[in-house]
């Protein structure tokens, strides 16, 4: 490669010839042309290919043709090279700022007319609103620029390389720069012009840039305009017609605030905005703006004078089949969907979201911490020695970066932080960085977690912070220390407030404690609440060799370094389905809270600034689940902040089955986001009439007999269940190991809250070495009387001395079955063990068994750290939407709190089982699955799973909680299942 190539590729700086300073994304009546669509396309292994494309007359009619914007990697069929993902590492070696010779390199071409009119235009300037991630551009054979900052925008001048008629632009992207250094966030490495590309023509006369500060103070607004023109520009005219604003600037030295005596303020609740416009002669740009001041006062966040406590999610820009490049409906749906399970705030993880993003977050209230596209993290690896954020050549690209992220997005309401990048170590660039927003904008905190003492930011953030830290820094206690801080240092950062820019780390199945951060927050004012890590899973939709479509992860490209299933740790499935997290976030962060007392219930309204006015209270009593009353409830209108107490309705109680009260808070009219009747909160309350478990009937006249023997419509050979309500069933067998969750794989440290925990070891694989899910059964007796059998069975493991002794007994109780299951480990089980229960296998005989009608915790499958969305109910369910497609298959599907599980096939009832709770009165849970936990474990994705014929019924006394530990701090000790003696009673009817 020629030095000068090898120069520019690993050039530190920002690129040349791009304009500055950077503007607003601005909504104009200027002219432009959008330049997407398809584009002529050459892949080149190297960046070394020869440069003659850039030529008006070069010949591309033997070219690919690609979509502008699209990822080459995501285009035709993988003839252009796969997606690679990692999380921290960087996938190439760490030479910076240099980067291999292979260095993939797309060339583009496309022929664009510029309308005669165009002419009169002053300037015209070619955007580009994305490109990863270093691109050359010539027009007409000109070189006009370069540049990098992938998820940046950049304007170049091209008015001396344009003419009237026929023009060719030429763009040469490389996948991989100096800039892929500092771009090394956990998602997809996807090449490519991935954002629109844009002609804009300038007028003589324009409004080069705009900004509309505005602020609210007690109904009172004030509009300050920073409008960037040419002095000939003016007059400049600010007209807001629904506020009587008609306010015109006959110079710039005139321009000043304008003070409005009544508006609505902007939340991210009530997100009030007001169309403005600012024109000149020449231009007209529309802007919705928002009223609303963002301050720290001491350790609080707030806005309009209200502290904001973030219920957030991380936000990648991902979609199956597109990777990042925008699609508008979908983003739209995706934050109607946030909206709907009570998600207040997005940050943008880890760079800035297609621009339009953020006039949807405007639009549909959302409190956004916009971030800067920084992170080295894979410097990590060499204790960071190289790391750019402290090294002067990097200065100006970083504060480049800084620069187009707040200039791009400044005129938002919904922006309330600015985030200088994540995971980038510390430094002076950052720093930089910094000080640069503090002087652009005065009012907007700045945020960079890895500031942990606290230099150079504002707020006071950390990620996966455990329960018991949370609580250290929300306390006052002078004398604790904080993470990598010196006491001063700690002072210094608990005078600020806190926010988890990233915790609960919702990869599969999982996490749990959510409620547990929750509460914190109520208690302590300076914990502001957090973002979810993550929104959504990154799956891209690929098939396998026969077709079977599937959402693939890391390694399914074939990447010699990859992460796995790391990039599938979203709320939100791959193909947006919400995972039963999703459901447990909402219920934890709904806005309502109700505190039953007697025959009153307090209504709390925990909202940051909006009441009550837009809800409606409904009420409804069920026994044993079945709806025996309804109606609504005269709630007066709550304030946010207060909380009122209204009287129950009368709530008929049954003596012979359990009465529960429902209460529901639904939206009174429909809002952008969810029709009328949506619900926002819910909350149960317990009225059953007590009614003890039937006494266990001890027998006695037990004889050994281990031949056949039916009992009621059991069938049994040598002890061994054969036949149930005329089908074949066998079981009950021991099972004791669940197919690991992603937080059961987790080995992260994190773990000093749990003794269960071995440091640096997963729970699944001291499961797998103590051979859980290789039990063997030994049976030492059976023996019956006139109506009961009993067995006992000594399960353990191939090298292992560790057992459990099972006794299981079948008796006919009135004109049911009853089965008594007592489970006792032997000494020297150490670890936590996944569940204690009991699988039966039902083949299919004449028909499958395909779906159950329960009652007891549902609809979605619950864990005793994630019980908060779970309600007590009467549900049905089909087989396969009892499990959850979780991108790697696990653990799914354990429904909690059993009372009367009803197995079907087809429309038919198949057997009726009554789960009776044990001596401490607790009850079990049931999972109905295609698959044992052991196929379960052995499938990379849902498409290895095998065909089946045989259903699969496990009732658990009891189950492991889920924890984060995939990235973050293990199950919580009260929620850890440790080996211990259970029972399981159940009583079977036939049918
Ligand atoms: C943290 C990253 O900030 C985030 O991008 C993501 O990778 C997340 O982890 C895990 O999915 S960093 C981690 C070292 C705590």
């Amino acid at each position: 490669m020629s030095s000068e190539l090898s120069a520019y590729v690993s050039d530190t700086t920002p690129g040349r010839g791009a304009l500055r300073p950077a503007r607003s994304w601005l909504h104009s009546d200027a002219p432009s042309r959008s330049l997407n669509g398809p584009w002529r396309f050459r892949l080149s292994p190297t960046a070394t290919a020869a440069e003659d494309f850039t030529d008006e007359g070069f010949d591309d009619r033997g070219w690919d043709s690609i979509p502008v914007p699209s990822h080459w990697v995501l285009e035709g069929d993988g003839a252009n090279g796969r997606p690679i993902y990692t999380n921290i590492r960087f996938p190439f070696p760490i030479d910076p700022p240099h980067v291999p010779d292979e260095n993939p390199t797309g060339d583009y071409r496309r022929h664009f007319d510029l309308p005669a009119e165009w002419s009169d235009a002053e300037r015209v300037v070619l955007r580009f609103d994305g490109v990863e991630s270093l691109f050359t551009v010539w027009v007409n054979g000109v070189g006009i620029g370069a540049a990098s900052g992938s998820r940046l925008a950049h304007e170049f001048d091209v008015t001396s390389a344009v003419r009237p008629g026929d023009n060719v632009v030429a763009v040469r992207v490389h996948q991989w720069s100096a800039a892929s250094y500092v771009e090394d966030q956990d998602q997809w490495w996807l090449p490519g012009i991935f954002r629109d590309v844009t002609l804009i023509a300038r007028p003589a006369g324009g409004i080069e840039d705009v900004w509309l500060r505005t602020s609210f103070d007690h109904g009172r607004g004030r509009v300050d305009a920073e409008v960037t023109a040419e002095a000939s520009a003016f007059p400049v005219t600010l007209r807001i017609p629904e506020l009587g604003v008609e306010q015109v600037w006959a110079t710039a030295a005139e321009v000043a605030p304008v003070d409005v005596a009544e508006v609505e303020p902007w939340s991210a609740e009530r997100p009030r905005l007001y169309d403005a416009t600012v024109s000149t002669a020449a231009e007209s740009i529309t802007l919705r703006v928002g009223f609303r001041t963002v301050e720290i006062r001491g350790d609080r966040f707030l806005v309009n004078g209200r502290r904001v406590v973030f219920h957030g999610v991380n936000r990648h820009e991902t979609h199956p089949e597109r990777g990042r490049v925008f699609d508008e409906q979908h983003a739209r749906e995706d934050l109607a969907r946030m909206k709907r399970f009570n998600v207040n705030a997005i940050r943008t993880s880890h760079y800035p979201p297609h621009p339009r993003l953020l006039d949807l977050a405007d639009e549909l209230g959302f409190w956004v911490v916009l971030e800067c596209d920084l992170e080295t993290h894979g410097f990590d690896k060499v204790d960071w020695v190289g790391n750019p954020s402290d090294d002067p050549a990097w200065r100006e690209a970083y504060l480049d970066r800084i620069r187009r992220t707040v200039e791009r997005d400044k005129n938002h309401p919904s922006i309330v932080i600015w985030s200088l990048g994540n995971e980038a170590g510390t430094g002076s660039n950052l720093a930089a960085m910094s000080a640069w927003v503090h002087a652009r904008d005065a009012e907007r905190p700045v945020h960079y977690e890895g500031d942990y003492t606290g230099e150079y930011t504002d707020i006071y953030s950390r990620m996966y912070a455990s329960v018991p830290e949370t609580e250290e820094i929300g306390s006052d206690d002078a004398r604790s220390t904080l993470m990598n801080c010196t006491p001063a240092q700690s002072a210094r950062q608990r005078g600020k407030p806190f926010i988890l820019c990233e915790y609960a780390h919702a990869m599969g199945n999982g996490p749990g404690a959510f409620d547990q951060y929750e509460e914190l927050v109520h208690r302590h004012p300076r914990l502001h609440g957090g973002f979810v890590w993550e929104w959504r899973d990154h799956g891209i939709l690929a098939e396998t060799p026969d077709g079977t479509p599937y959402y693939a992860y890391g390694g399914d490209f074939g990447e010699v370094v990859h992460d796995g299933n790391f990039v599938m740790d979203g709320m939100l499935l791959s193909n947006d389905v919400p995972t039963p997290s999703l459901h447990e976030y909402k219920a934890v962060a709904q806005p309502v809270r109700f505190v039953f007392d007697g025959d009153k219930v307090a209504i709390s309204n925990l909202r940051h600034s909006a009441d009550t006015s837009d809800l409606r209270f409904r009420w409804r009593v069920e026994h044993d689940g079945t709806p025996v009353d309804a109606g609504d409830l005269e709630v007066p209108l709550v304030t946010a902040g207060e909380s009122g107490l209204v009287p129950l309705p009368r709530i008929p109680v049954s003596p012979d089955a359990e009465t529960w009260l429902t209460i529901d808070a639904v939206l009174a009219e429909a809002a952008a986001w969810a029709p009328e009747g949506h619900v926002v909160a819910t909350a149960q309350l317990d009225r059953s009439a007590r009614r003890p478990a039937p006494a266990v009937r001890h027998r006695t006249g037990w004889r050994p007999d281990a031949g056949t023997l039916t009992l009621g419509t059991a069938g049994f050979v040598g002890g061994s269940l054969v036949r149930l309500a005329g089908r074949p069933v066998t079981g009950p067998r021991l099972e004791l190991f669940r197919a690991p969750t992603d937080n059961d794989e987790g080995a992260s440290d994190g773990v000093e809250e749990s003794d269960a925990s071995v440091a640096g070891v997963s729970s699944a694989d001291l499961w797998r070495r103590d051979g859980l899910h290789r039990l063997t059964t030994r049976r030492l007796s059976v023996e019956r009387t006139a109506d009961a059998l009993r067995t006992l069975d000594r399960v353990s493991a191939a090298d292992s001395a560790l057992s459990v002794m099972v006794e299981s007994v079948w008796s006919v109780e009135g004109d049911e079955l009853e089965l008594r299951v007592e489970i006792e480990p032997s000494g020297g089980w150490r670890t936590v063990w996944p569940r204690i229960g009991i699988r039966f296998e039902l083949p299919d005989g004449t028909a499958p068994v395909d779906g159950a009608e329960w009652f007891g915790l549902g609809p979605h499958e619950s864990y005793p750290d994630s019980l908060r969305a779970a309600r007590t109910g009467r549900f049905s369910a089909g087989i396969d939407d009892l499990s959850v497609d979780y991108a790697r298959p696990q653990e799914t599907g354990h429904r909690s709190r059993l009372r009367h599980l009803t197995l079907r096939s087809g429309d038919a009832e198949v057997l009726r089982i009554t789960a009776v709770p044990d001596r401490h009165g607790r009850r079990p849970g049931f999972t109905l699955s295609r698959h044992t936990p052991q196929q379960i474990a052995a499938a990379g994705h849902p498409f290895e799973l095998p065909d089946t014929t045989t259903s699969h019924l496990i009732v658990d006394a009891a189950q492991h909680g889920l924890g984060s530990r995939a990235c973050g701090p293990d199950v919580w000790p009260e929620f850890a299942l440790r080996p211990e003696a259970r029972t399981i009673r159940l009583r079977i009817a036939g049918v």
